[in-house]
Formats: structure tokens, C-alpha cells, sequence
């Protein structure tokens, strides 16, 4: 197995049923990932400890999600030079407005790239595309991908008509 590049990581493990998908969109792209549970709240000091370490460790993108007072991703960034990317996970109550607003609402020096809610798919693709930038290869498959999601629409299209 590859050593990973990307963490998959979240605030509690009922947020995998969200955040599983952030995985599949990068086991698609064969890129090597960790999954892990970190909490901001319950376990403040692992957290940091994880993203303290990550670059040496050889990470390069953090995916982050949480739900409620979702204060994980901004956490982790906050003691990590990795970009982090944020996943608002939609809980019980308030429809994950709750979860956006506590990732997203970031002060100026540090950032989390947030993603809709709910949106752990386009976190993984993101995460993809920051490592594409300088990686030649993957950046060839991510633009096989938008001309086979272009594709995929059209015959939509087409299947509406006929
Ligand atoms: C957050 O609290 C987690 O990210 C999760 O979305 C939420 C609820 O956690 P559990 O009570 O299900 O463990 O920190």
C-alpha cells in the first residue's frame, strides 16, 4: 500500500455515512488516503496532535468534516500549513446550516475550503484537483473525468428527448 496523501478525517464516526463519499472519490482517482476519527471537542489534544504532524507525516490535503459546532476543520487548520478542506455535515436539527456556519466563517490567515453541506464528494474531487496541480498524470484523469461527466449529461439529455 501507498503511503497516504490525503486524510479523511471527521469529528465522530456517525459522520462516515456522510463522509465515506470524500473517500470514494479518491479511491477512484487511486489516490492513497487515512481515515480517522478526530475530535475538536472530545478529543482536543489528539486532534492536534494529528495536525501538527501531518505534513511531516507526508500528508498533503486534509479533508475535514463535522456537524453541529463543527469547529474540527478550522482547528486542524489552524495548526497544520496543509490545505484543509471543510465538510459542514448535516445533522438532526437545523438542516447542517449549523455545521456550514461553523466551518465556513473562518477569520483572514486561516483558511478551510468549504464545500456545500453534505458535499463529502466534492471535497474528495477537490482534494484531487489541488493534487493534480503538480501531478501531470492525475491531472490528465481529472480531465477525463469532466469530458466523461460532460458526456454523461449529454446522453441524459439525449434519453429525455427520445
Ligand atoms: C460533532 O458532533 C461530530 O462531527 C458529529 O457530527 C456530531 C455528533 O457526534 P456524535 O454524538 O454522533 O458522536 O462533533
Amino acid at each position: 500500500m501507498a503511503e497516504p496523501i490525503v486524510g479523511v478525517i471527521m469529528g465522530s464516526d456517525s459522520d462516515w455515512r456522510v463522509m465515506e463519499a470524500a473517500a470514494d472519490a479518491l479511491a477512484e482517482f487511486d489516490v492513497p488516503f487515512e481515515v480517522g476519527v478526530y475530535s475538536a471537542h472530545r478529543t482536543p489534544q489528539r486532534m492536534l496532535d494529528y495536525a501538527g504532524g501531518a505534513a511531516g507525516r507526508g500528508l498533503r490535503v486534509i479533508v475535514a468534516g463535522a456537524g453541529g459546532a463543527a469547529h474540527l476543520p478550522g482547528m486542524v487548520a489552524s495548526a497544520t500549513p496543509l490545505p484543509v478542506i471543510g465538510v459542514p455535515v448535516p445533522l438532526a436539527y437545523l438542516d447542517g446550516m449549523d455545521s456550514l456556519l461553523s466551518i465556513v466563517q473562518m477569520p483572514a490567515g486561516v483558511p478551510v475550503a468549504t464545500v456545500s453541506v453534505g458535499g463529502a464528494r466534492n471535497a474528495g474531487l477537490l482534494a484531487v484537483r489541488i493534487l493534480a496541480a503538480a501531478d501531470p498524470a492525475l491531472l490528465d484523469r481529472m480531465i477525463t473525468f469532466q469530458s466523461d461527466l460532460h458526456a454523461s449529461v449529454l446522453a441524459k439529455d439525449d434519453a429525455l428527448r427520445s
